[in-house]
């Protein structure tokens, strides 16, 4: 075959005699024409792949594991019984011979792989990318062109707590995009928040290990709430922008459908002509931005701690798809690297969407569950330097140091280099490296010549030329310097951007605001870490600081100087603004004695809305009454406020109206206002308490007055008919909560 080099011995087949010179093997040159790659020779070609019932399996990894009937050792034994240890007589000693016994131990003593040192807890899904070509006049990457469609795995994830912590805990969110593109993966591994803690790299063991838990008693989890961390960022003030918006309410998201995401950096894209524009990264959620109420994330994390994973898991079994917009803010490639006097090198910086609007370029949906957590959402292994052509990186310092921590850490927490080869972290395009051997190397690679100028291999693999390669250069002039350990002097403005998120806020959001550095500085045991967080908000807004010293019970120090002069930018809040209500979750409250067939008519309507009505019913099973029966999801027992985003009460159910509220009724150990079970009412008074819609029509609305909701406060529907009751809720639910409800001056939860 032309080209190609011939594997055999050139001197086979020849005698051997001593003295006499070999003959000459023709001149083998570097070849110049890229081919497919070689074919494996006979004795490099693995092994065919059988399953247990003999047939031959298909090399897919999804499949070839568990293919066949029969239980078998992994080796492909067949196994009679694998409930026994093999014993030297029934009450004899277990033999070590046993090989299924070991191998089925073994493999379980290693069954677990470090977790993420941070993002340890994360959920994940499936879904598509599709371009809107809008992007395409400034970035040559090919998934951006309009229509084109692009395979995406986005893992979500909190930032402190071990993987076994509770999704709701006040923290940063992790939102990982993989684009599985036709010219290689792009990772865009970003956060919630747009800023970060730190400025350079070198400190991220610092604000870590300040943020874990203590290392003496490894308390508290998950949480920023204890004197390490509040010592790290009243020290260090550039995490002053990071940390105000975790004590706002983006750090507590009512879901991940409800999150945005941001790329934090600012990225380089490069068009076909070579020209450069500087941009951030934004995805835009389809339903809005949602949070909980810091009450609620807490009775979360103790009723159902899976709460985020199994939102977003059931959203997509239902068919409520989640969907992203992923925009950009476009600034010019300037010498400086900034914008309207904003350092865009600065990772604790912003640019308000008012002065660089969040140009959108196209669309996300996540369609589909992982099929197994560890195969895909733990093995997954994002980085940042995972680019296409037309995305580049900026000379932002943490991001430099992103670029070598991600494979480093995939190494220790997957095991070795080939990390790649795991079914989740293939690309799906064609791969041919030279990265050979190594743990855990499932590939089996042919030909001689992994190097690169070869002969032998034909010259494979040839490169790419400069139009079609990455990781092309953009001749950006790196200025003449000097080395240093230093940051530019725009770095130390640690409040104006902090100021700015503040007054941005309405004034139900700068509540929750005050409320969560009161409660976070309220669990410190150290006075003077208090006292210097409290400095640190005086050079916020004097307001802020005043309500936290008070709440502190501290006096409030004044600032170090004038406060800084800037404008709002209303984008920043989350409120004020309707959005779909799809997958919004109504509890209906319902008895024997509720209108069934007017209850059925309503699940179906709250069905056909997009949305999931949940009935809740003194006992599980069915209720059987006027006009028919209905399915009951929950019970009083189980059920409660924070599952739901609206409440419907359609019966008024008395005190021991099941067999457990019977018992408890009988033993005095409860009564509830009005006759009404108890249970039911905290249901409702934490509805309210919540802010959330509460609607009701017959004796539901003696719920409401035996749980102490006024039926004219904000949010509160009463009327005859369940239909228009409904109707109504539905448009507050687009508001997400009755914020009027919210007392303005008064710390809500
Ligand atoms: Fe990460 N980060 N990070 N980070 N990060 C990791 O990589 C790191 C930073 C982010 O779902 C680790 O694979 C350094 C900013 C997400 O698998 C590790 C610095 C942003 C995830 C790591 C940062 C992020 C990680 C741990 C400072 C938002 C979870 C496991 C220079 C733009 C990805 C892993 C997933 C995970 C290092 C800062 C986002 C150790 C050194 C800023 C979403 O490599």
């Amino acid at each position: 075959m032309a080209g190609r080099p011939s594997h055999e011995n050139p001197n086979a087949g020849e005698p051997f005699i001593p003295g006499r010179p070999a003959p000459e093997a023709p001149p083998v040159e570097e070849p110049t024409t890229p081919r497919e790659p070689l074919p494996p020779k006979q004795d490099q070609s693995g092994p065919e792949v059988y399953s247990a019932t003999g047939e031959s399996a298909d090399i897919d990894p999804a499949v070839w594991a568990q293919t066949g009937g029969r239980l078998t050792t992994a080796q492909g034994l067949r196994l009679y019984d694998t409930d026994h240890s093999l014993k030297a007589g029934e009450r004899g000693p277990v033999l070590l011979q046993d090989h299924h016994l070991r191998e089925k131990i073994t493999h379980f003593d290693h069954e677990r792989i470090p977790e993420r040192v941070v993002h340890a807890r994360g959920a994940a899904a499936h879904g598509v990318f599709r371009g809107y070509g809008t992007a395409s006049q400034i970035c040559k990457a090919a998934f951006l062109g309009k229509d084109v469609e692009t395979p995406v795995f986005v893992r979500f994830s909190t930032v402190l707590g071990s993987r076994g912590s509770a999704d709701t805990v006040r923290d940063t969110r992790g939102f990982a995009t993989k684009f599985y593109t036709s010219q290689g993966t792009f990772d865009l591994v970003g956060n919630n928040i747009p800023v970060f803690f730190i400025q350079d790299a070198i400190k991220f063991p610092d604000v870590i290990h300040a943020g874990k838990p203590h290392p003496d008693r490894e308390i508290p989890q998950a949480q920023s709430a204890h004197d390490t961390f509040w010592d790290f960022v009243s020290l260090h003030t550039e995490a002053t922008h990071h940390t105000i918006w975790a004590m706002s309410d983006r750090a507590i998201p009512r879901s991940f459908r409800t999150m945005e995401g941001f790329g934090v950096h600012t990225f380089r894209l490069v068009d076909e002509q070579g020209g450069t524009t500087l941009v951030k990264f934004h995805w835009k959620p389809r339903l809005g931005v949602h949070s909980m109420t810091w009450e609620e994330a807490q009775i979360t994390g103790g009723m159902d701690p899976d709460f985020h994973r199994r939102d977003l898991a059931d959203a997509i079994e239902a068919g409520a798809f989640p969907e992203w917009e992923l925009g950009i803010q476009t600034f010019p490639d300037n010498p400086e690297q900034t914008f309207e006097g904003i350092d865009l090198l600065d990772p604790t910086k912003i640019v308000p969407e008012e002065w660089a609007p969040v140009q959108p370029i196209g669309l996300m949906t996540l369609t589909a569950n992982p099929s197994n957590f560890f195969a895909e959402t733990e093995q997954v292994a994002f980085h940042p330097g995972h680019l296409v052509p037309g995305i580049d990186i900026t000379d932002d310092p943490l991001l430099a140091g992103r670029l070598f921590s991600y494979i480093d850490t995939q190494i220790t927490r997957l095991g070795g280099p080939n990390f790649a080869q795991l079914p989740i972290n293939r690309t799906h395009a064609p791969v041919n490296d030279m990265n050979r051997d190594g743990m855990h190397q499932t590939a089996v690679h042919s030909g001689v010549a992994p190097y690169r100028p070869n002969s032998l291999d034909g010259g494979c693999p040839f490169l790419a030329g400069a139009a079609e390669g990455a990781y092309v250069e953009s001749p950006v002039t790196v200025p003449q310097a000097t080395k240093v350990r230093a940051a530019p002097a725009s770095f130390s403005d640690h409040t104006s951007h902090p100021r700015r998120f503040y007054l941005s806020l309405s004034p139900v959001e700068r509540e929750h605001v005050i409320a969560a550095y009161t409660f976070e500085l309220s669990k410190c045991y150290e006075p003077s870490v208090k006292e210097r967080q409290l400095r640190v908000l005086a050079d916020i807004d004097t307001e802020l600081c005043a309500a936290v010293a008070a709440g502190l019970g501290l006096p409030a120090p004044k600032p170090s100087g004038p406060l800084p002069d800037v404008a709002p930018s209303p984008a920043l809040s989350q409120l004020g603004r309707s959005w779909p209500t799809d997958g919004r979750v109504i509890g209906i409250v319902a008895d024997e004695t509720s209108d069934l067939a007017a209850l059925a008519t309503l699940r179906g309507t709250i069905h056909d809305g997009g949305m999931v009505p949940l009935v809740i019913a003194p006992h599980g099973g069915e209720l059987a009454g006027t006009g028919g029966s209905v399915v009951t999801q929950r019970t009083f027992a189980n059920a409660r406020s924070i599952e739901f985003d609206a409440l419907l009460l359609a019966a008024a159910p008395g005190v021991g109206s099941d067999a457990y509220g019977a018992r408890d009724a009988k033993a005095g150990l409860h009564t509830g206002s009005g006759g009404i079970d108890p249970r039911v009412l905290l249901l409702v008074s934490e509805a309210y308490r919540h802010a959330k819609a509460l609607g009701a029509w017959g004796p539901g609305a003696d719920v409401l007055a035996a749980a102490g909701c006024p039926q004219d406060a904000a949010g509160v529907v009463v009327a005859d008919d369940p239909g228009s009751v409904f109707g109504r809720v539905t448009e507050l639910l687009a508001e997400h909560r009755a914020w009027d409800r919210f007392p303005a001056g008064a710390s809500v939860g």
